[in-house]
């Protein structure tokens, strides 16, 4: 994969309701494992062709311990790696972090484009505008966290909210 794939994958905004199943004040796209709170995952749309994918969201800490986001899976994927994008020689390339990535004590983590990503590698279905994905998000201390991106437009580059309607698994609010 290169840089200008990666650039082309991106996730929808929505969270689970994780947050309900928590007891915690359900926030229609956030969610909160532990200490961690996070907020707008999103994906974006892809375009015909193609094996892969990308999800993007932002975790704040509310912890006085490290956290790390050490993995992810999903059922639309073979894998699905963390990644960051960096600037080499003024070309965007793209590299797995195999430790994760840290949440430091009270730290905040944007996982957004031109950043971090979490890539769907061997997708096995198209991410559509305004379905949510299944993925599970893994930390290593506070454990296992649903979030549910909603696909944003194919040349989105934020949330931008408009899942929300549907609601995670497209069915929360109906
Ligand atoms: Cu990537």
């Amino acid at each position: 994969m290169d840089a200008a794939t990666c650039a082309v994958e991106t996730f929808g905004e929505e969270g689970p309701p994780v947050a309900a199943v928590l007891g915690l004040p359900a926030l229609a796209h956030d969610y909160k494992v532990g200490m961690l709170a996070g907020a707008s995952p999103w994906a974006r749309a892809t375009p015909p062709g193609g094996t892969v994918g990308a999800g993007h969201l932002s975790i704040e800490s509310r912890s006085a311990r490290a956290e790390r986001l050490v993995g992810a899976t999903s059922p639309v994927a073979g894998h699905v790696e963390l990644h960051a994008m960096t600037v080499e020689n003024g070309a965007m390339r793209m590299r797995p972090l195999d430790d994760g990535l840290e949440v430091a004590p009270g730290g905040h983590v944007e996982i957004k484009p031109g950043g971090y990503h979490l890539m769907f590698v061997d997708r096995k279905q198209p991410l559509r505008e305004g379905e949510h994905v299944p993925l599970t998000l893994e930390i290593r201390k506070a454990g296992m966290v649903d979030v549910g991106p909603v696909v944003e437009r194919v040349e989105a580059s934020a949330p931008t909210g408009r899942g929300r309607q549907a609601g995670p698994d497209g069915d929360r609010t109906r």
